[in-house]
């Protein structure tokens, strides 16, 4: 499959590369590092990252911003992204080929060659196996790229706690230390957060509620995002406040944007992607996302979740 991907890079002398919609650190961690990747070992291809700009990601890699001719004739590969629907830039279409490099469990099967590794913590990781398996080829890997798939799995294991970091992961984060990256400047870019999100946090703490199953909840209008001067995806960010209450087994935010409301869910046993791909949405047995349109659909999902506790 490694192989595979490279003889389609070496194949095309355009190289597009898409990832999903509101992007994490692994999102833009591993679309900008295999770009780098790409174009540092091949340096007369053209290579591109696309997707909307994420202004508190920008510290990782900024976005290209191509003509539509440039995908004709163009191999588009597009990672960390279960299902076409979730792409950032529906322009991947025009490419002449598709690659999907992912570690969601399936949702949709695209693409001309797809690499789907759910044992992968992040497809970052998956990202450094591809170097691993190419550098017997003489690929060599930089710093930058390094510490952009650093962050990457920094991101998605969060700090190297949730389950889906396995001895490989810790084996090649290891390989990453060896190059030369601030990985104190790294942290510190990921963690920072500005006063109005830690008073948003504060009222978090102070408003949310845990059920008798298990499930916690907390339901954020637009309104009160407004007066904290929070934005929806900034709220999202801050779910694991509430990861370390005691006898908590899963839990919810709902963030109130203008047409939907956001759905995040997050688990410490109970599977919520099932949950969540009943309301548009899907991703992780521990960590999944999903849109409602009410206020009452929302309790409907939470009524769900809390079935979800009681069994779990
Ligand atoms: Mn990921």
């Amino acid at each position: 499959m490694k192989q595979e991907i490279k003889n389609m890079i070496e194949q095309y002398n355009k190289i597009i590369i898409h990832r999903h919609e509101n992007p994490d650190p692994d999102a833009i961690g591993s679309q900008a590092g295999l770009k780098a990747l790409i174009q540092e070992n091949y340096p007369d291809k053209q290579v591109f990252a696309v997707g909307e700009e994420e202004e508190s990601l920008t510290f990782l890699a900024k976005m290209d911003e191509i003509d539509e001719e440039m995908y004709e004739g163009s191999l588009v590969i597009v990672c960390d992204t279960a299902n076409l629907e979730r792409v950032d830039d529906k322009r991947y279409e025009r490419g002449e080929a598709l690659i999907k490099i992912d570690h969601h469990p399936e949702v949709e099967e695209y693409g001309d060659v797809s690499w789907v590794d759910i044992n992968s913590s992040s497809v970052s990781e998956m990202v450094y196996e591809l170097y691993n398996a190419w550098k017997q080829d003489g690929m060599s890997l930089s710093s930058e790229v390094a510490r952009l798939l650093f962050a990457g799995i920094v991101g998605d294991t969060g700090r190297f706690r949730h389950p889906n970091t396995t001895e490989k992961t810790f084996r090649i984060a290891a390989e990453l230390t060896n190059y030369t990256f601030s990985r104190p400047d790294l942290f510190n870019e990921m963690e920072k957060s500005s006063l109005s999100l830690k008073r948003l946090e504060g009222y978090v703490l102070s408003n949310a509620e845990i059920l008798d199953s298990g499930a916690g909840y907390i339901k954020l209008t637009s309104s009160l995002l407004t007066s904290y001067d929070v934005t929806s995806r900034e709220a999202g960010g801050i779910i694991n406040t509430l990861s370390t209450l005691e006898g908590l087994k899963a839990w919810v935010f709902f963030v109130e944007e203008e047409e939907i409301i956001r759905v995040r869910l997050r688990s410490k046993g109970p599977a919520v992607n099932k949950i969540a791909s009943r309301y548009n949405g899907g991703g992780h047995e521990l960590a999944a996302g999903a849109k409602v349109s009410s206020w009452n659909e929302a309790d409907q999902l939470l009524a769900e979740l809390e079935e979800a506790c009681h069994k779990g």
